[in-house]
């Protein structure tokens, strides 16, 4: 039973090209190109994390020193897009395989010293949708961009964006999701005072919470993202 389960994981871990990278962000306009204001990658940059309470699972990086990395600056409140592809080809038909179908995450967090405690706030998810399907579904049939929000009213300052796709194809099995996690270094201007609560990333995600050990089929509608919920309209 036990190989039984391991096995597809290991073929699919052999899959490099299916798997997933935040390669670029475009702000204003702007596209910043290939790793620009993102967290250094791994040496395999697309593989995925699967340990929940891996030290990998905030940026999937083991370099957290935030002046590893620029900064990238963006109007409270305005629009961005985060740009998924499987490598830095960032081929628009590149985007994950079909077959990880799962959710997508954004969270910010005020950038702190690396050994410091980032303390993430999410103000993005999306699961399964009738008519869209999975968040990936979306993703691949919309060459990978993502559009996020900057909430209107975040204090001016340095954040770090970690967004995620968590992709639940061997979630049945428990410590069987895979987490895509990048993180984008951001200079938020403009907004107002406010500095949601945030929670650990490792820290907060269970191997067994429901979104996470979690079997698609007839009842994907009632699918719960995982990790605490989106602040509220009151802070956008
Ligand atoms: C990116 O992935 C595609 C498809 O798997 C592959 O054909 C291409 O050679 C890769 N490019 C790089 C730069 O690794
Ligand atoms: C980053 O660089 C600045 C300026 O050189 C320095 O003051 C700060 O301590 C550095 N931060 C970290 C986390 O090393
Ligand atoms: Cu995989």
């Amino acid at each position: 039973m036990r190989i039984k389960s391991i096995i597809p994981h290991l073929v699919l871990a052999g899959l490099v090209s299916a798997h997933t990278i935040v390669t670029n962000v475009i702000i204003d306009g702007k596209n910043y190109g290939y790793g620009k204001c993102i967290r250094p990658y791994w040496k395999s940059p697309n593989y995925p994390v699967t340990d929940v309470n891996s030290p990998d699972l905030a940026c999937r990086t083991s370099n957290m020193d935030p002046n590893a990395t620029d900064i990238c600056p963006v109007k409270a409140g305005s629009k961005m897009t985060v740009e998924w592809h499987r490598n830095k080809s960032m081929n628009p038909d590149d985007v994950i395989s079909a077959s990880h179908t799962g959710s997508c995450l954004v969270y910010m967090a005020p950038m702190v010293a690396k050994g410091q405690k980032l303390e993430w706030f999410k103000i993005y998810e999306e699961g399964y949708n009738k008519d869209t399907k999975w968040c990936t579904d979306r993703l691949i049939s919309n060459g990978g961009l993502l559009e996020v929000t900057i909430p209107g009213k975040l204090k001016a300052g340095n954040y770090v964006m970690r967004a995620e796709i968590i992709a639940l194809h061997g979630a049945r099995r428990l410590g069987g999701a895979q987490f895509f996690p990048n993180c984008i270094q951001l200079k938020v201007e403009g907004g107002a005072d406010v500095v949601p609560d945030g929670v650990e990333i490792p820290g907060y995600y269970k191997e067994d919470d429901p979104g996470i050990h979690y079997t698609k089929g007839a009842d994907n509608e009632n699918y719960e993202v995982p990790g605490p919920n989106v602040i509220g309209a009151e802070d956008f």
